[in-house]
């Protein structure tokens, strides 16, 4: 009986999400904006590989919202590019959900853009809500070590687009590249997945046409 109220209850919480998630949703596509669900455990990059996108994505306005727990060092470098950037902290929560968004969506008064949302830094409840996005991009790591989609399955089988950062420290971990695809490929078919590195900034311009193929801009 109690088992049947939980399940009752996180339905009904998935539900409120996804209905605020498709308004969202709705509300960005008729102002031409395509919205990116960034999401992967803290550290992989999720900041870094921001700024290399940013810079690449020339005469295509970039917004971002940056979720985290606590702080906001990420909203203040990306200020501090010129990018229009703002802050939501949950305070605890360990995603973000539609109507955070919701709200830092008014705020920002978005048109004719890419809306990127940096996720809170976890590799499980992120992939469980939708926020409003167009695509989700999930960023994994090689130091995160190749087993990740065999571990959190979800994330990967949710993800539009895959990035496989921090290409530059191959040498130095055992990263077995060919067990990754084969544990990503059982879950997710068609979603590129991309090897990019935000030290030497290898693969974004790849990450970049990705984008480009999906706006109209
Ligand atoms: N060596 C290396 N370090 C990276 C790379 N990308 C990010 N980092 C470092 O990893 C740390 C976390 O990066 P950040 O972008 O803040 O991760 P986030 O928490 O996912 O937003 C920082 O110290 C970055 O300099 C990479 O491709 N190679
Ligand atoms: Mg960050």
């Amino acid at each position: 009986m109690s088992e049947n109220r939980e399940i009752e209850i996180m339905e009904s919480v998935y539900d409120k999400n996804d209905e605020v998630a498709s308004k969202i949703n709705a509300e960005l596509t008729k102002k031409n904006i395509y919205a990116i669900n960034v999401m992967g455990a803290p550290g992989v990059g999720k900041t870094t590989s921001l700024i290399q996108i940013i810079k690449r994505l020339e005469g295509i306005t970039p917004y971002v919202i940056e979720g985290d727990i606590e702080a906001d060092f990420d909203t203040k470098t990306l200020q501090s590019l010129g990018v229009k950037a703002i802050q939501i902290n949950t305070g605890g929560a360990c995603h973000l959900d539609s109507p955070l968004i919701g709200n830092a969506v008014e705020e920002l008064n978005l048109e004719n853009g890419v809306l990127f949302i940096e996720n809170i830094g976890n590799l499980v409840c992120p992939a469980e809500f939708m926020i409003g996005e167009h695509a989700k991009m999930l960023i994994s790591t090689v130091t995160e070590g190749s087993d990740k989609p065999y571990k959190y399955p979800l994330a990967f089988e949710k993800a539009n687009i895959i990035l496989l950062n921090k290409c530059d420290l191959l040498p130095y971990v055992d990263f077995d590249e060919e067990f990754f695809m084969k544990g990503v490929r059982a879950l997710n078919k068609t979603a590129p997945v991309i090897k990019v590195s935000g030290k030497t900034e290898e693969g974004y311009d790849e990450v970049v046409a990705w984008i480009r193929a999906r706006i109209n801009l």
